[in-house]
């Protein structure tokens, strides 16, 4: 298989989603796509995702599958939009449905539960692979950023999400209900054991020192320049690393209504009687 890449950069959310391209036989598979989204007004757009349907449409492209890493909190999916304009089929690790479990609270969904994780058509294993253009995707389970990321393999590239950044940005942070910087560290560890030169592609470059946006790096240069994950640290030290650092962190401007929408693999809530669509901020009163 002939596999080209191509990075698409959400600005509002620093988020890169993927055209992955077999362009010997014209198939492709889209990675995390992001639905534009306003907090302040409500509106949700989906330019963004038109632009990577015009992408598959100028290029003559079939696409075969709808991807996602993982629950993304900080940024809408557009993997419903965008089966709603292709009919092709929405992809996401199992791990979602204890995601879901552990939301499913916070949010009262009560017994719909089981509902949820059915928005997905697919749910992948460690392991598994689906077929892709002439040849096939594999999928390595990843936890510990969320405890459903997955890493796609497609040849020699990964797409990591957000289990590893770029060499300088280090590692994603794992205070979210079900992260774990203990499983964050293996599951890194099993994707430096990969080839050297297998290409890592990355699902977030929040640009630190304000360089310029970088999103692949190499299985060899994350190995050996990662700040965070490396050969002078060991597992304990970075597990100490991670939990300090995420006391710091801010919980992610859009991290309610992404999980909302996100569990239902980007379906919005239904609309009320009104007929208008609301999403639920759980309140934490500390007037008290
Ligand atoms: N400021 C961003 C933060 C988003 C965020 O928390 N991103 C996660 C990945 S979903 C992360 O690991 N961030 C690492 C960091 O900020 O150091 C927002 O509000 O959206
Ligand atoms: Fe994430």
């Amino acid at each position: 298989m002939a596999v080209h890449v191509k990075g698409f950069f959400h600005e509002g959310t620093g988020t890169i989603s993927y055209i992955v391209v077999d362009s010997e036989y014209k198939h492709a598979v889209i990675i995390d796509s992001v639905l534009d989204f306003d907090l302040s007004s409500g509106e949700v757009g989906a330019q963004f995702a038109n632009k990577q349907l015009a992408f598959l449409q100028d290029n003559e492209l079939q696409l075969d599958w709808i991807l996602d890493t993982h629950a993304h909190a900080d940024h809408l999916s557009a993997a419903n939009y965008l089966r709603s304009k292709t009919s092709v089929q929405t992809v996401i690790g199992e791990g979602i449905k204890a995601v879901e479990g552990r939301f499913a609270n916070v949010f009262n969904l009560g017994g719909l539960t089981t509902d949820l994780y059915q928005a997905f058509d697919r749910l992948l294993k460690e392991g598994e692979s689906l077929a892709f253009g002439s040849a096939s995707l594999t999928c390595m389970s990843t936890p510990g950023h969320t405890s459903d990321s997955l890493s796609y393999i497609i040849e020699d590239n990964v797409f990591v999400g957000d289990t590893l950044f770029m060499p300088d940005g280090g590692t994603a942070r794992c205070d979210f209900p079900g992260g774990d910087a203990g499983l964050l560290w293996d599951s890194i560890s099993r994707i430096h054991q990969l080839p050297a030169h297998y290409k890592i592609w990355v699902c977030h470059d929040y640009q630190p020192q304000g360089r310029e946006l970088r999103y692949q790096t190499t299985v060899g240069e994350s190995r050996s320049s990662n700040i965070h994950v490396n050969s002078q640290m060991d597992k304990a030290q970075y597990v100490a690393l991670r939990n300090t650092r995420d006391k710091t962190l801010a919980v992610p401007k859009l991290l309610y209504p992404s999980l909302q929408v996100n569990l239902q693999s980007g379906v919005l809530p239904e609309p009320e009687s009104n007929g208008m669509r609301y999403i639920k901020i759980p309140l934490t009163d500390n007037t008290h």
